[in-house]
């Protein structure tokens, strides 16, 4: 048995490559982490080193005490994750105060886990209760046209929101509750893993300005799938706005309200009425 063939190690390395193969990963931009199931740990057990020392996360993660995670590895390049997932990935595991971690398998050749470490840790911290532990995946992004529309769209929820929404009708459906934007920071630390993890109690995707998406999710498929129907939106309003400044038609507020009826979605109401920029 081959570590590399357990379904969740597969299915990592498949979304690393998809997300790469769509151009949202230049160099070594992004970055993926999957909160393993306690069953998956048992499968794959046999191939951990507990030989490696704690090493602080950077913040306090008491919700995720005792939790692994696979992740993407700091520096390294998506596009070479499937040519080498031992050196480019790892397993980790969080100590008991939620403070520490340590690497069990993988980054082979050296290496810490990604530099969003504490974004994704406390992400996953926020999703794992307000989804009662459903939500096990953070996938950061460079998606392309949703970072052009950072710089022409106001930076606020309901601009982003509504303005997504109207690109394609099943963009409600797929994000009911909207997303979130997060101010131009500095990435890769405690600050910036605050303000998203706070648009995280709210939302399952948060933008951040000039920078790139944050998408969490239950599994590999509906957390792409959230970001490759944002970013579809995005490419379609870029579009848009390059044809001509105003839309001739659009989805209306009242169609919104039909649509949510009919796919069983709540919509805030302050995404529907208020005025948008
Ligand atoms: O380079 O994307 O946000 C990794 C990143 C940092
Ligand atoms: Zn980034």
């Amino acid at each position: 048995m081959d570590i590399l063939e357990t379904g969740f190690v597969k299915g990592f390395i498949r979304m690393a490559d998809d997300g790469w193969k769509l151009g949202w990963h230049e160099r070594n931009g992004g970055n993926l982490t999957y909160r393993i199931k306690p069953e998956e740990v048992e499968e794959v057990r046999q191939f951990f080193d507990y030989g490696k020392p704690f090493q602080p996360i950077g913040t306090s993660v008491l919700g995720l005490a005792g939790e692994y995670f696979m992740v993407t590895g700091s520096g390294k390049y998506f596009r070479n994750v499937i040519l080498d997932p031992a050196d480019t990935t790892a397993i980790i595991e969080i100590d008991d105060k939620g403070e520490n971690y340590r690497i069990l398998w993988g980054l082979e050749n050296g290496g810490r886990p990604t530099s969003e470490l504490p974004s994704h840790l406390m992400n996953h911290e926020v999703k794992k209760r307000v989804t009662g532990g459903a939500h096990r995946v953070i996938y950061h992004c460079h998606a392309t046209n949703l970072i052009a529309l950072t710089f022409v769209l106001p930076l606020t929820a309901e601009a982003f929101t509504r303005e997504l929404w109207e690109m394609a009708t099943e963009c409600p459906v797929v994000f009911p509750s909207g997303v979130g934007v997060v101010p131009w920071m500095v990435p890769g630390g405690r600050a910036i893993a605050v303000e998203t993890s706070k648009l995280m109690e709210e939302y399952d995707a948060a933008i951040w300005a000039h920078h790139g998406l944050f998408c969490s999710g239950e599994d590999f498929d509906l957390t792409f799938g959230l970001a490759h129907t944002i970013e579809k939106s995005a490419e379609i309003l870029v579009k848009v706005r390059s044809m001509q400044p105003h839309k001739l038609q659009t989805i209306q507020p009242d169609e919104f309200c039909a649509l949510a009826k009919d796919f069983k979605v709540t919509l805030p109401e302050k995404f529907l009425y208020e005025k948008k920029n």
